[in-house]
């Protein structure tokens, strides 16, 4: 079973604005910046009160062609996928895919800040995409 959640990730064009967005709007902190090239996104990791807390995960494409250009153009900004921390990613993955849910990925690939993600096809966890993140 899932620890906790993660974060919630929103689909944004532009990270700067949306983080500046963010910041006047709800006072929300970034905590962490990065670019994941393998994922084809520019993100931003933001705090919500306290520091050990979920986090809001802003997503923008750094591609056309990767997952987020794909969501943007397709469904607009907006909420693109709910991501629960959990113990140990590849024993989760087996377990769900034992369950007969799809698994985007055979094995773990590389997520913010070294942790090893998978996710869920949303097709297969009610319209939701999920995420599962093993923070490193
Ligand atoms: C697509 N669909 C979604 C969805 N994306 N439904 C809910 N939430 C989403 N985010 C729906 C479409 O509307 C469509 O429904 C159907 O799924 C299409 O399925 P598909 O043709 O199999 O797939 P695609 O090409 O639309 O791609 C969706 C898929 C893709 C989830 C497979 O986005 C993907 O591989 N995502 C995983 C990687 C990812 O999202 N990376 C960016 C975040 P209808 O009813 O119209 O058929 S990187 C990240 O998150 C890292 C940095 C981290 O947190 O550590």
């Amino acid at each position: 079973a899932p620890l906790r959640i993660d974060h919630v990730g929103v689909a944004v064009p532009d990270l700067d604005e949306a983080v500046r967005f963010y910041a006047e709007t709800f006072g929300m902190r970034c905590v962490h910046e990065e670019t994941n090239e393998e994922q084809g996104v520019r993100e931003a990791m933001l705090a919500i009160g306290d520091d050990d807390g979920p986090r809001l995960q802003l997503l923008a494409p750094a591609r056309p062609d990767s997952a987020i250009a794909k969501f943007l153009d397709r469904s607009g900004p907006g909420m693109q996928q709910l991501a629960y921390t959990v113990a140990d990613v590849e024993a989760t993955s087996a377990a769900l895919r034992a369950r007969g849910l799809r698994l985007l990925y055979d094995t773990p690939r590389r997520g913010t800040a070294g942790s090893k993600i998978n996710f869920v096809h949303p097709k297969d966890a009610g319209g939701v995409l999920v995420e599962l993140v093993e923070p490193a």
